[in-house]
């Protein structure tokens, strides 16, 4: 299969939360059929659901080559998550990691395992800040409008703090 581009949204706030991002996006680049190609700054970021009294997140996006189609690719972010101790037991609840996949390619889809773009990126300052370092002129394969203007009409900015550039 060609290679295909996909971006990936990265979110910790349990633990070392920079030591988890940074191995895991190491871990993502050693998987076959996967190569980062950008990687955004990373973020520090108010906790958007669950419960009030969770620690602030780490979120960044990665941008991907991949020749894995879109459900593999899935599988393989979640099991990067369990091997960083992720338990799936209640929405929205803190965690080690979370990888979310946004985008692939212009691909949409509406299944109940998966849904591309990811769902809710047009409502999260989480995502599209970062998304923005990497793909701000791009068009969301559905709203057909820039990141960058998705990320204007979401106001206030949900306590989204750049914290560094390199990771
Ligand atoms: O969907 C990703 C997990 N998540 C996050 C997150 O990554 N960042 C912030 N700020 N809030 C969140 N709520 C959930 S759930």
């Amino acid at each position: 299969m060609n290679e295909q581009s996909a971006y990936l949204g990265f979110g910790s706030n349990l633990g070392d939360c920079l030591s988890t991002l940074r191995e895991a996006r190491q871990l993502l680049h050693a998987t076959p059929g996967i190569r980062v190609i950008a990687v955004s700054a990373l973020y520090h970021t108010t906790p958007v659901g669950g419960p009030l009294d969770q620690p602030n997140y780490l979120n960044g996006v990665i941008a991907i080559g991949t020749t894995l189609e879109p459900l593999p690719l899935l599988h393989c972010c979640q099991q990067l998550e369990e091997r960083f101790g992720r338990k799936r037991a209640i929405r929205w609840e803190a965690r080690t990691l979370d990888i979310d996949l946004l985008l692939y390619a212009d691909q949409v889809i509406d299944t109940i395992e998966l849904q591309l773009p990811h769902p809710r990126i047009s409502e999260r300052g989480f995502v599209l800040q970062p998304l923005c370092d990497l793909a701000a002129d791009h068009l969301h394969p559905v709203l057909q409008t820039p990141y960058a203007v998705l990320l204007e009409q979401i106001s206030p900015l949900q306590g989204v703090l750049r914290l560094q550039e390199v990771w």
